[in-house]
């Protein structure tokens, strides 16, 4: 079975959304399974939801039907009809039982949805329309249904498990056969069912709710990786506590089950009582690990187990309103990382992701608002729009009712709602009620697309300060309803740099004037802690950046206005002065022994290039990638000497996950990333000296990555010591991939050719193929944007080799070939001809859908 689809591609549309013509209750599974012939029997309870003649339309994408029965009798060919994709029943009575059985290949399922088999392991991936590949079925989410499911394998599979709760199993002597039965007591969409068969280690332990029911708490690796599962466990046992504390939200079913695979399409899961990770963000040490890793572990074991609430007890009516859940439950991850570690940080990396990804996404082809309109394959719309764009409509829902309206919001929300699949509206309405407010215009950050563009202009009269601000969307100015933008602000006195005042304001009109009465000179900070998902344009003169950079009291600001001295150098003459004056502003931070190591971190870092890019309406690729280089040395070569002795001083750092200590690493790896830059002979002793000490790989991969920067036989050399050192282990060799794919010479093509060859390269991994070429096509502007066009029709090679086998991962991939318009005309041509010769190839619908509208 490959994922390749026919080529007419239908698309479906919002507002055709129709309430299901018929119900499942109750859903008994029997899986047999095999690798090429699993045999999947369903008996389907159905019941026409109102009177009708209407035929009965199930998905499906199995390979083969054997049988239908409808209340015991056989159906004949004649009685049903199967179509591309479904299978269609006519005279139906209004109640009956259907039971199915059909055929699936797991073991020739490289598309790694529905029911696959790696590495040993049968596992499953329903979300967003993967069940249908299992059985036919109505494969939506507002059909939910009470499941029970037998489960039969060899007895060679020690782990035999689905959703909810084990109610028996046995074994057959004769045919060394085991069938597990499993019973979930919530009914649940389609999408929410999963299934594992392996042989693992378990890592068990317990959490007590607060209303003192024990839950059992499990956690399957692959054999021999049982110590890489402690800090998901303990990160797990961290979500439920915060939880019950933050939302009262308390878990519902008697065990909590976790399974790490190596073959996952994305980061995880959150079917019911039985969450499917990929293994990199399972397995953790300090040893192969970074805190990067650490850190990502936390969040996603978070964000699924908050889907208990958010997604699983209450989920989405239609696909359209995947932000219900997905922008809801990564807010409530963002905040959980907050409080374990630092708001600042957590800000500085979403306002990145939102600014390198979200508003590239949103000018690009594919821009659609987090609740969509119309999709073709909905795989494609796992997006940083319906996600993190998401998350921060949501964020300004909190701002907007304060932190208490906004819990009464959620109380309400649940009460309401729960044991249903509902809508975004419904979600803004729960809000609105429960604290008496009008939010029908806050709905249009649902309705509209595009990164709304905030102007301000500020002038000083003697007793006031005025605020003209207006918005607008580039390409539908004339058209777009305005937003509700929250405006966090902070008024400092220029002279002192004292805080003045602190408070929140809005812009809701196309134009608003805002006054302050305010006697002195004073700086104005606006959108603290980034409090609305938008662009600004704003002039603000060198010297007052400079005061905000050192004066504002949220931290998120400083670095802000850093960034925005950044874009400003970006676009300035090189005669301007601004370069210069950058320069003294990072120095002066360099040298600055009161700030705190994580922020400082976080100054000290040359922004990437797509952030930089972001402030260009055509990408100026070469002069981003200088201007890069061109600071960074010239920092290096000034500053070395300060560099070195933080360097040094820092000495070994403690091992442990302790906010402290990780503050610590991100310091250290920051400073060596930037004094790498001045490549002497000293700083490559620093390197390998550090190298020798370090004790984590947190440092390790600091001091790779600053080898990366300073010297190519000092990187080959860390790269291979660190292969052998961890031959075999996959994630290591990912995290190595990365430094091969980012090599900025020709030589790349090479270097990630014989890495290729290397046994622990498994080109049907998409972790392996994201490591490396991922890299390659993201993180490497300088080879992958090269003129020679090189870089573009090796990512078009790559995906007609991949999108036949697993489409999913080719439609990730080609992203940065969709924003083909941003660039000088030589490049867009050049990009534009890799997708037009795309384009005349059978695609996937996955990929058909982001050619074309690239295209289009
Ligand atoms: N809900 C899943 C993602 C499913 C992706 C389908 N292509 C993980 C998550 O967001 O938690
Ligand atoms: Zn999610």
């Amino acid at each position: 079975m490959t994922d390749t689809k026919v080529h007419n591609p239908q698309a479906k549309y919002r507002k055709d959304y129709q309430a299901p013509h018929y119900l499942i209750t109750q859903t008994n599974l029997n899986i047999d399974l095999y690798d090429h012939q699993t045999v999947v029997t369903a008996e389907l309870h159905i019941h026409k939801s109102h009177e009708h003649d209407l035929p009965l339309i199930l998905d499906s994408e199995v390979e083969k039907v054997l049988s239908l029965s409808v209340n015991g009798e056989t159906l004949q060919t004649a009685d049903y009809e199967q179509s591309t994709g479904s299978l269609i029943i006519k005279s139906l009575p209004d109640t009956f039982i259907l039971i199915t059985t059909s055929v699936v290949d797991p073991a020739n399922n490289s598309a790694l949805e529905g029911l696959y088999k790696s590495e040993g392991v049968f596992c499953t991936q329903c979300e967003a329309e993967g069940f249908r590949k299992i059985t036919p079925y109505l494969d939506r989410p507002d059909i939910l249904s009470v499941f029970t499911v037998e489960v039969c394998a060899d007895q060679s599979y020690q782990h035999i498990l689905a959703n909810g709760n084990l109610i028996a199993k046995s074994l057959d002597n004769k045919t060394g056969r085991v069938t597990a039965t499993w019973h979930d007591p919530f009914p649940k969409p389609s999408y929410l069912f999963a299934l594992v068969a392996g042989s693992f280690d378990l890592l068990e332990d317990k959490f007590v709710t607060r209303s003192g029911k024990e839950i059992a708490l499990e956690l399957y690796v692959d054999k021999g990786n049982l110590h890489l599962a402690h800090h998901a466990m303990a990160s797990l046992i961290k979500s439920m506590e915060w939880d019950e504390k933050v939302y009262d939200l308390e878990y519902d079913l008697d065990t909590y089950m976790i399974v790490a695979v190596d073959f996952f399409n994305m980061g995880a899961m959150e079917n019911k009582g039985l969450n499917i990770f990929n293994s990199k963000y399972v397995l953790a040490d300090e040893s192969t690990a970074t805190d990067a890793d650490y850190h990502g572990i936390e969040s996603v074991i978070a964000h699924e187990y908050f889907h208990n609430w958010t997604g699983n007890r209450i989920t989405c009516r239609d696909w359209f309103q995947l932000s219900l859940k997905e922008g809801l439950t990564v807010f409530r991850d963002q905040q959980f990382s907050a409080d374990m570690g630092s708001e600042v940080i957590e800000r500085i990396s979403h306002a990145n992701i939102m600014r390198t990804m979200q508003f590239a996404e949103d000018a690009g082809p594919m821009s659609h608002p987090i609740r969509p309109d119309k999709v073709i394959e909905m795989n494609n719309f796992y997006t940083v729009t319906v996600y993190d764009k998401g998350a921060e409509v949501i964020r300004m829902l909190h701002t907007l009712l304060s932190a208490s309206g906004f819990k009464k919001g959620m109380d309400l929300y649940f009460k309401r709602y729960d044991g249903q699949a509902v809508t975004c509206d419904d979600f803004v309405n729960a809000m609105a009620d429960a604290n008496d407010a009008d939010l029908s215009q806050f709905q249009n950050w649902y309705s509209q697309s595009g990164t709304p563009l905030v102007s301000v202009k500020e002038t000083k009269h003697d007793n006031s300060l005025t605020l003209e601000l207006s918005q607008t969307v580039f390409g539908r100015e004339s058209s777009f309803k305005p937003f509700v933008i929250p405006i966090k602000f902070e008024i400092l006195s220029a002279q002192t740099g004292q805080s003045l005042k602190r408070g929140q304001f809005i812009l809701d009109e196309l134009r608003q004037t805002f006054s302050f009465d305010i006697t002195e000179e004073v700086d104005i900070v606006l959108f603290e802690n980034f409090s609305a998902p938008v662009k600004v344009n704003r002039d603000v003169p060198l010297n007052q950046m400079v005061r905000i950079i050192n004066n504002a009291s949220d931290g998120f600001c400083r670095w802000d206005m850093l960034q925005s001295l950044w874009q400003k150098a970006a676009v300035s003459d090189d005669n301007s002065g601004v370069r210069e004056r950058l320069i003294e502003v990072i120095s002066d931070i360099i040298d600055d022994t009161k700030l705190d190591a994580a922020v400082k971190a976080e100054m000290i870092k040359i922004p990437s290039f797509e952030s930089l890019a972001e402030g260009f309406d055509v990408i100026a690729v070469d002069n981003i990638l200088n201007l890069r280089t061109e600071i960074a040395k010239q920092l290096a070569a000034s500053k070395f000497e300060v560099l070195a002795s933080e360097i040094d001083k820092l000495g070994v750092i403690a091992n442990g996950y302790e906010k402290e200590v990780v503050a610590n690493r991100s310091y250290k790896s920051a400073l060596l990333k930037l004094a790498a830059y001045a490549n002497t002979k000293d700083m490559l002793a620093i390197i390998r000296n550090q190298f020798k000490a370090a004790n984590n790989m947190t440092e390790k991969m600091a001091c790779l990555i600053a080898a990366s920067i300073a010297d190519t036989d000092l990187c080959k050399e860390i790269t291979e010591h660190l292969y052998q050192q961890f031959t075999g282990q996959v994630l290591v060799f990912d995290k190595l991939s990365q430094i091969v794919a980012t090599t900025e010479n020709d030589a790349v093509y090479q270097a990630m050719s014989d890495w290729s060859t290397k046994a622990e390269f498994n080109r049907a991994n998409p972790n392996r193929i994201r490591s490396l070429y991922g890299s390659f096509v993201m993180r490497n502007p300088a080879m992958f944007h090269s003129l020679d066009g090189k870089g573009y029709a090796f990512l078009k090679d790559l995906l007609i080799e991949i999108d036949s086998s697993n489409s999913q991962l080719a439609a990730r991939l080609v992203d940065p070939l969709l924003a083909y318009k941003r660039y000088d005309t030589k490049r867009a041509s050049l990009m534009k001809q890799c997708l037009v010769d795309l384009s005349k190839i059978k695609l996937s619908n996955d990929l058909y859908e982001k050619v074309n509208s690239a295209l289009g």
